[in-house]
């Protein structure tokens, strides 16, 4: 398994998100990274491949440029190790700028644009372990841990040679990747999530959220409850991944988070650690060139076994 990877994300690690104006301890924490390298490596399955630089070009066919240089412009002038709360261009209070923010996110990007390279060039499998995730972010906005969305990038770049699916597993909605797509029809996006009533994002995911002109019908969710199992997650993926197939794409992208594991601290499903190889099979079973982009997951203690888990699945 190729894993494109660079430590460029550790220029990345603010001291707190804010929650109702309070300040926490950040969950999206440059360990997750080194817990997925290390269980990859101590299975012999890591072959690390640095990501190519992309031109800005790629990021601006999906964000506004407005948003792109307040993000280069603002993280420039951050002193130090301060963490700063934005106040603009935000969906949510979950997404703080450092002063290596930008060149993170960047690093990001390019890591996702190099695996979608590579998947247009005969590669029929690739994982960009991206860090920050993207998913929240929108057109014009930053929310949730994430500021350019790496999948939408990778996506719209793979557009151009054919259509594209994006099946989401992280347990939050990625309510930037569907407002990014909601009027496209060459581009699905699929997603399981916790229901929107219970979890955060809160604002989008509500299975009613079809998509719009062109995209009418290329957008579909699967909100679930708290405390959903292996049983009900394994069905409902199963007709996730037969609207894939109905849909007949060139390409597929996974947005994988895995804070849907019962022992994730801000998720709330009940999914234990067997059922990530089998979700990773049934995914496969598709037989599409499959980009696999890393979103969530914040149980440092087991992710990389999660994340293993799927990519042994999805490698049978
Ligand atoms: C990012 B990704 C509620 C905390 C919610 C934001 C979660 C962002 C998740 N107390 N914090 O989709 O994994
Ligand atoms: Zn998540």
């Amino acid at each position: 398994m190729i894993t494109i990877y660079t430590d460029a994300h550790k220029k990345h690690q603010p001291d707190f998100e804010t929650y109702d104006g309070i300040q926490v301890p950040y969950a999206e924490t440059a360990s997750r990274v080194d817990s997925i390298l290390d269980e990859l490596r101590r299975r012999d399955m890591l072959e690390i491949m640095p990501p190519k630089h992309f031109p800005r070009l790629h990021i601006e066919a999906v964000h506004q440029v407005g948003y792109i240089e307040f993000l280069r412009q603002r993280t420039s002038i951050i002193d130090g190790d301060t963490t700063v709360s934005p106040s603009y261009f935000m969906t949510d209070t979950y997404a703080p700028l450092t002063s290596g923010t930008y060149e993170a996110s960047i690093a990001a990007v390019d890591a996702a644009l190099t695996g979608a390279h590579m998947i247009t060039n005969g590669q029929s499998l690739a994982y960009s372990l991206c860090r920050p995730p993207g998913h929240h972010a929108s057109h014009h906005s930053l929310g949730g841990y994430c500021y350019f969305n790496n999948a939408a990038i990778a996506a719209n770049y793979l557009s151009q040679s054919g259509k594209v699916a994006i099946l989401d597993i992280d347990y939050h909605h990625g309510n930037g990747t569907q407002d990014i797509f909601y009027g496209r029809g060459d581009v699905l996006y699929v997603s399981l999530h916790a229901n929107p009533n219970e979890s955060y994002p809160y604002i989008s995911g509500y299975a009613g959220e079809k998509g719009t002109g062109e995209g009418k019908g290329f957008n579909i969710n699967y909100p679930l409850a708290l405390n959903t199992t292996d049983r009900t997650y394994l069905r409902t993926l199963e007709s996730a991944v037969n609207k894939i197939k109905s849909f007949n794409p060139a390409y597929l992208i996974v947005s994988a988070g895995f804070d849907t594991y019962n022992l994730d601290p801000i998720g709330g499903f009940r999914l234990t650690q067997g059922v990530y190889r089998q979700c990773g099979k049934l995914i496969a079973n598709l037989g599409l060139p499959m980009l696999i982009i890393q979103e969530g997951g914040y149980n440092t203690d087991d992710l990389g076994i999660l994340v293993a888990e799927f990519l042994t699945g999805v490698s049978q």
